[in-house]
């Protein structure tokens, strides 16, 4: 099994993957998006990818891309940015590059996938990550990042040796954005894990941007009900938490990234499944593991569940 050379592959064609695509390119660092097929392979490679910063300012690159099913050879940086729910069908379709030097880092909304990826391919070694930067792709070719903000990485169900640990961190912060080893992710995920379930189904559901949750009023009523029901949860995970640190976090987010267009809600405009399980619905699972009821989210994830059902052939 020949080995690719050193840098990066990228799966998953979102917002975040064209993110770090782009600039990991800029930076000279090899880097090799998966995509779906010969056609956007040679599309991504002739036209490449446009990144606005918040500051208006541009930064263009072209990634080299191929093909998910084409290439034989062993990967050795992997960044996952698939959809949750599609990250264990997408490792499937290149499976035969996954070997034991293989690092898998799993940079996605929600929780819950590096579990079932480690069922799937128990000896994987995967680092799971976690992001606040908020982006959105404005056309197929242009990304608009809405707000700058930090990744962190850190172990999942195998532990990566030590001295892995910053050489991995620094070569994902080769593309520019931050990016740092944090020894107990946990909070953090968790943190995000709040973020998401007060942004992302309210604006998948008025289909508005982030900025709308900033508000006082109806908004700051519905914010404090999730991260109320947010904080009881993870303090029966064992985590420190008190519900207005959340709130404060909600809605300094949904200030800073106010023009973002939420992954949810442009999943829900596509006709495309949403993250909702791996997301409120983790929230509610784990909220009903330490019997607790958690109506606001349960809302929420009902709400959701009904507007893709009803979605009437968008898809
Ligand atoms: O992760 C996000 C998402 O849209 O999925 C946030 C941080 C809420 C930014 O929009």
């Amino acid at each position: 099994n020949t080995m690719s050379p050193s840098g990066w592959h990228i799966l998953g064609a979102g917002a975040i993957g064209g993110l770090y695509a782009t600039g990991l390119a800029a930076a000279g660092v090899p880097v090799t998006v998966l995509t779906r097929d010969t056609d956007s392979a040679a599309v991504l490679m002739r036209e490449g990818l446009t990144v606005e910063e918040p500051d208006g300012h541009e930064l263009h690159a072209r990634p080299l891309a191929e093909p998910v099913v084409a290439g034989g050879a062993s990967i050795r940086r992997l960044l996952v940015v698939t959809k949750a729910q599609d990250t264990v069908a997408a490792l499937e379709l290149i499976a035969h590059r996954l070997g034991p030097e293989t690092r898998a880092v799993l940079l996605q909304n929600g929780m819950g996938t590096a579990d079932a990826v480690h069922l799937r391919f128990p000896r994987l070694m995967t680092v799971i990550g976690t992001t606040t930067n908020a982006a959105y792709r404005s056309t197929p070719r242009r990304l608009v990042r809405a707000r700058r903000g930090e990744t962190w990485i850190g172990d999942g169900p195998l532990p990566l040796p030590v001295i892995e640990r910053h050489i991995l961190s620094e070569a994902l912060a080769e593309s520019g954005l931050h990016a740092a080893w944090d020894n107990d992710l946990k909070l953090r995920l968790w943190h995000k894990l709040v973020l998401n379930c007060a942004v992302n189904p309210v604006t998948a559901l008025l289909d508005v941007p982030n900025g709308v949750l900033a508000g006082t009023g109806p908004a700051r009523t519905l914010v404090a009900a999730v991260c109320i029901e947010a904080a009881a949860v993870m303090q029966a995970e064992g985590l420190p938490a008190d519900a207005r640190t959340l709130i404060e976090q909600v809605v300094r987010l949904a200030h800073e990234s106010g023009r973002n267009v939420s992954s949810m809600r442009a999943d829900v405009r596509a006709g495309r499944t949403t993250e909702i399980d791996f997301i409120n619905g983790y929230l509610l699972a784990r909220a009903q593991a330490h019997g607790l009821q958690a109506p606001c989210n349960r809302t929420l994830t009902e709400l959701i569940r009904l507007r893709t059902a009803t979605a009437g052939g968008a898809a």
